[in-house]
């Protein structure tokens, strides 16, 4: 079956995708339609305002932004649309992902990014939150999530000893 896509999952280079891909990965787990770009704040920002300004009437309902360094993504796609824009901070090679994390959560009062945790764990919870934000008004996506989750504990309860597995 055809999802719609309803996610646009964007990142600042190439090297960013072995992050973003863990928030592609969790979207299929849920089946949730998604689209992934790279779209450069600082090296392609003509594309970077294209695709903020066309979004929303492309039909997507969240946009995933993530990047490392002076990590402006997140934040100038958030001034060009009403969409909810959420950041993950790569883990950056020189400054560990603490420049990524800063430059994406100083954001000035009026134009909002909920930004996540640096790398892996970031990348897995945006997509968690689009789920938990689209299932409130999707039953079918909250059921998915909720079994998602369901299976983690499971997972967890059934393994208890650690180095075991
Ligand atoms: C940022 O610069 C990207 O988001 C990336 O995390 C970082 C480094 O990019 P590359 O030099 O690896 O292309 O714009």
């Amino acid at each position: 079956m055809d999802q719609a896509v309803q996610v646009g999952i964007i990142m600042g280079s190439q090297s960013d995708w072995d992050t973003l891909r863990h928030t592609a990965e969790t979207l299929e787990a849920l089946e949730i339609g998604h689209e992934t770009r790279v779209v450069s704040a600082h090296r392609t920002p003509d594309r970077m305002f294209e695709y903020a300004e066309q979004a929303a009437e492309r039909g997507l309902k969240v946009i995933i932004a993530g990047a490392g360094g002076a990590a402006h993504l997140p934040g100038m796609v958030a001034s060009k649309t009403e969409l909810p824009v959420i950041g993950v901070p790569v883990q950056s090679r020189t400054l560990n992902g603490v420049d990524s994390l800063l430059s994406i959560v100083q954001m000035p009062g009026g134009v909002p990014v909920g930004t996540m945790a640096i790398g892996k764990a970031g990348a897995i919870n945006a997509a968690l939150w689009t789920a938990a934000m689209l299932g409130s008004f999707d039953p079918a996506i909250q059921a998915r999530y909720r079994a998602w989750r369901r299976a983690q504990t499971e997972r967890v309860l059934a393994d208890d000893r650690p180095g075991q597995s």
